[in-house]
């Protein structure tokens, strides 16, 4: 095949992304959903594969020419089953709302009950937001946490579910910087006869290594992402028992979806290959250890976080007595090359676009090779800029210092 390079031939798209690659060497990425996938997973993301239709799963596909795209699906289902220890594996979810909503399809019927944990208190809109379909097909009510310690409280969750009797519970978050004890959510969900779903999109990296508690023999469904802390290309996957094999083939194809997108199965098989080496566990630990340096050092520069600290990659803090409200925190940073997400705390009085908190996380930074002194120059950094946000000689300062701390971490060279 003759290269054409996208430069020559579409100039406006090439041209954002390069600037994309240079936003993401020149920053500090600190969304705690995002990560630099490696370029091995970039590459296997730009391939022929997304050329192929192949409606079905390998070996029984609605179209001929399926053999080599049959053989990066059943390495990518292959080595997640090796991953997680499941016996049951989905990889053609296009993202983590529709590894969601293919369980819920494949055992609930529009206008059962569902408890998930409420979206201000750290759940997500697919846990039964109205705004979300999983809202507005199904009814939805919500746990949150203990206004206390801000952690789940399973006793609310265990008196929602005897009194209510949800189909499923949901257990899983997008903003909880706890572990998240699934198997006290299994005793509930049988206690009750509910099905249980863990949502592990945000720590499925460290479920992976054995630095969370594993869902895998206590829920009935998981689901996660493959790009957060797993660190693979922008996509779903199911974990399940062979039991539910049938169900949650059909509820994913046709149920919701169509052709899966075979160039990201490819990337997942990559992505998932990557994470069985020994060099992951390694690098998951220092994100949390990363995220624990962060907390501390944020903690003696006198930030309140929620729960006050962290078991795994991300940390929230609570700007409640600061004087500074989680959007224009957010602002302040991302002029000074920090880049973070306003996000509620629990019990916030602010709407969820205003917000007193920011959520930070680690998995970016440590790709890049970042370690406990970083973390305390980064939250040196933060205190500066929130403590001056109106100030442009702050932040043009923080700026450059950002770069230069960037320039000794290079990223996609
Ligand atoms: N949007 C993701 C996050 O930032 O956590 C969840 O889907």
């Amino acid at each position: 095949m003759k290269e054409k390079r996208l430069e020559e031939t579409d100039y406006q798209v090439y041209r954002a992304i390069q600037a994309e690659i240079t936003r993401e060497r020149n920053n500090l990425l600190m969304i705690a959903s995002e990560n630099y996938a490696s370029e091995s997973v970039i590459e296997a993301q730009a391939n022929v594969m997304t050329n192929k239709y192949a409606e079905g799963y390998p070996g029984a596909r609605y179209y001929g020419g399926c053999e080599y795209v049959d053989e990066v699906e059943r390495l990518a289902v292959e080595r997640a089953k090796r991953l997680f220890g499941a016996e049951y594996v989905n990889v053609q979810p296009h993202s983590g709302s529709q590894a969601n909503m293919s369980v819920y399809l494949s055992v609930l019927k529009p206008g059962d009950l569902i408890l998930g944990m409420d979206l201000s208190h750290g759940g997500h809109l697919t846990h039964g937001s109205p705004v979300s379909f999983s809202g507005m097909i199904y009814r939805a009510i919500s746990y949150g946490l203990d206004q206390k310690s801000q952690r789940i409280d399973y006793d609310q969750v265990r008196d929602l579910a005897k009194t209510h009797k949800p189909k499923i519970i949901i257990a899983g978050a997008s903003a909880y910087p706890r572990f998240i004890d699934f198997h006290r959510f299994s005793e509930i969900a049988s206690e009750t006869g509910a099905y249980l779903m863990a949502d592990m999109a945000h720590i499925a990296g460290l479920v992976a290594v054995g630095l969370h508690p594993s869902p895998v023999g206590s829920a009935d469904f998981i689901t996660t992402t493959t790009h957060k802390t797993l660190r693979g290309p922008r996509g779903g996957l199911i974990l399940s028992q062979e039991e539910h094999a049938e169900k949650l083939n059909k509820a994913v194809f046709p149920g919701i979806q169509g052709g899966p997108l075979m160039h990201i199965i490819a990337a997942k098989a990559v992505a998932f290959g990557e994470a069985l080496r020994t060099e992951f566990s390694g690098y998951q630990r220092q994100v949390v250890t990363n995220a624990r340096a962060l907390a501390e050092e944020l903690m003696g520069l006198g930030f309140n976080l929620v729960t006050g600290g962290t078991d795994n990659h991300l940390i929230l803090i609570d700007l409640t007595l600061k004087g500074i409200t989680g959007k224009e925190a957010e602002g302040a940073l991302g002029q000074a090359g920090i880049v973070v997400n306003k996000n509620s705390v629990p019990f916030d009085k602010r709407g969820p676009r205003i917000t007193s908190g920011l959520r930070l996380g680690t998995p970016a930074m440590t790709t890049r090779g970042m370690k406990e002194d970083e973390m305390k120059i980064i939250a040196g950094f933060i205190r500066k800029v929130l403590e001056n946000p109106g100030s442009d000689k702050i932040l043009t300062g923080v700026r450059e210092a950002v770069l230069d701390l960037c320039s000794g971490f290079p990223i996609y060279q």
